[in-house]
């Protein structure tokens, strides 16, 4: 595409409720929405930062900034940019992968688009549609917790995941085991743990979890490897794999046996595909994470959750689980239990102009 322009927005999104992890509460999404213009039109990406860097060291004002001062020029100085080549003119720039995401998949949009070519057929979507998880937060009491899962099962979610922290582990997982059976159940302790809780996790081991998702630090890939052997419940990175070479390490290590991709983690969707390709390649069982997407980052999710290998339900829930009111005139829903991937060009949603402007607090234009 012919790069004329990236707009950025911080947008503060309303949540539904306040979710809450191992590393605190939100009540509002704080995200950055990224618009390409281009000579052949526009395209729309999202960067998933939050608002503090306790799930990882990027965050949403840090963002702001190594965007408008390093990464979007670096983009901007290009005549020509094709949608894969992003990754190598942002490379030299160490890290802020989720803003490098961002970037990327604006100007992908933008080349889809003007091709008419949908996002997921590019990616390689084998599926229309994709069985949809949801990602419960921390709730105030085991009782509390049965309610809100009663209340996503009844929706149709086809597999729930628990957050959970030292002292709510336990007994929030036996809760929700004693009341719903067999459901497909999973945990998400965000980092946590260390080796030293190693007799908790291993009392999870009987509630026959599909996985244990990052237990330990983002930079515990050893340790994991030891938890592993010790454990029954199969672990899944999520903060640990920033990488294609980091999930390969992590494979070679023996740390994981299923992996959680995220696109904003990784650098980019076509990241998140190559981690995709090689964990096929290996047998390894991939799902699709999530981090509060708008409208847009779901979409763009269904797609890559429509790829052959990813054959655990992901975290692409309805967009109603996390917001009233959405900046896409489609929002995600659920339909027994399943999200549809988009078919339109690109991303294959459309803007709603009044709800951008509404959330937006704070805007800028870089042009060429
Ligand atoms: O660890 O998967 C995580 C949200 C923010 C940061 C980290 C995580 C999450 C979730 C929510 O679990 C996933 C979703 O978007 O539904
Ligand atoms: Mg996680």
């Amino acid at each position: 595409v012919a790069l004329e322009g990236i707009e950025l927005r911080v947008l503060h999104l309303p949540l539904v409720s306040p979710f809450t992890t191992s590393f605190g509460t939100e009540t509002v999404r704080e995200v950055i929405v990224v618009r390409a213009l281009t000579a052949d039109g526009e395209g729309w990406g999202e960067i998933v930062t939050s608002a503090a860097p306790l799930y990882s060291s990027e965050y949403t004002h840090g963002a702001w900034d190594v965007a408008q001062r390093f990464l979007v020029p670096a983009l901007l100085d290009e005549r020509m940019l094709s949608p894969e080549r992003v990754g190598e003119v942002l490379e030299p720039v160490v890290g802020h992968r989720m803003v490098k995401a961002g970037l990327e998949l604006a100007v992908l949009d933008a080349a889809l688009r003007a091709e008419g070519r949908p996002l997921g057929e590019y990616l390689g979507a084998v599926r229309d549609r994709v069985p949809s998880g949801v990602s419960v937060g921390i709730q105030s009491s085991p009782a509390a917790l049965v309610e809100t899962v009663g209340g996503y099962l009844d929706e149709g979610y086809v597999r729930i995941k628990i957050k959970i922290k030292p002292g709510r582990d336990v007994a929030e997982t036996a809760a929700v085991r004693d009341a719903f059976g067999t459901i497909p159940l999973q945990v998400d302790a965000n980092s946590a743990y260390t080796l030293a809780d190693i007799d908790t996790l291993a009392e999870l081991d009987r509630f026959d979890l599909l996985l244990i998702e990052q237990p330990l630090q983002e930079d515990d890939i050893v340790d994991h490897a030891t938890l592993a052997r010790q454990l029954t419940t199969p672990i899944c990175l999520d903060e640990s794999i920033v990488s294609a070479k980091a999930a390969r390490d992590a494979l070679a290590l023996n740390a994981t046996s299923i992996i959680n991709i995220k696109a904003g983690r990784v650098g980019g969707y076509l990241e998140a595909v190559r981690i995709h390709d090689l964990c096929l390649a290996a047998g390894v069982p991939v799902w699709c994470g999530g981090m509060l997407e708008t409208g847009i980052g779901r979409a763009a999710n269904a797609a890559l959750a429509a790829l052959p290998g990813f054959t655990l339900p992901g975290d692409v829930s309805a967009s109603s689980r996390f917001y009233p009111r959405d900046i896409v005139t489609e929002p995600a829903v659920l339909e027994s239990g399943h999200v549809r991937v988009p078919t339109g060009a690109g991303l294959g949603v459309e803007i709603d102009p009044l709800a951008l402007e509404e959330f937006t607090v704070e805007r800028v234009l870089l042009r060429r």
